[in-house]
């Protein structure tokens, strides 16, 4: 069987990057939680605040013979902004930010490439963080599969739903089932 690997990234509401790497044929798993900061288990509520130091990032399980890292890097890349700092769009705060928490060497590489590359299609300066992934606390049960659950919440509707519909059209050739 194949072994399965990791990834952990934060573009912004994990709301987003959830709903769109579901999409994604290769991508097993997609969690939703809360990593990088300073408080053990934080809540939600505390993480909103942008003062525990936590970023909203989805935890990626993907089979590596369907769906490379860089692929998955490339994908991250065109559904947040990654020049705007502690900010996608009207989320504003730290837990917003833009990273890559990377889980070993090769993946800490390709990041740099493909951050490299980036930079040449974006306008202003790549703000992505890149550091090894630390702990990752897994979000409360009501913030998982949260665009399925509620496809017609305002924010879904006016946020994720565009996000998800530019990746099923930019990777209509890799989209799951
Ligand atoms: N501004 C959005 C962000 C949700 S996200 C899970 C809201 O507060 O509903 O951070």
């Amino acid at each position: 069987m194949t072994q399965l690997q990791t990834a952990t990234l934060g573009g912004g509401c994990f709301w987003c990057t959830e709903a769109v790497f579901q999409q994604i044929r290769g991508v097993l798993k997609v969690e939703s939680g809360y990593s990088g900061g300073s408080v053990p288990n934080p809540t939600y509520e505390q993480i909103c605040t942008g003062r525990t130091g936590h970023a909203e990032v989805v935890r990626l399980s993907f089979d590596p013979t369907i769906i490379g890292y860089r692929e998955l890097l490339e994908i991250f890349f065109t559904i947040h902004d990654p020049t705007t700092l502690n900010r996608q769009g009207n989320d504003t705060g730290t837990q917003y930010r833009s990273v890559i928490y990377f889980h070993d060497e090769q993946q800490k590489t390709i990041a740099r490439e493909v951050i490299k590359a980036m930079a040449l299609v974006w306008d202003g300066p790549i703000v992505t963080e890149l550091t090894q992934a630390p702990i990752f606390y897994i979000a409360e049960d009501y913030h998982q599969n949260y665009f399925r659950q509620h496809p017609d919440q305002g924010y879904c509707s006016i946020v994720v739903a565009p996000k998800v519909a530019k990746a099923r059209k930019l990777f209509a050739g890799k989209l799951a089932g």
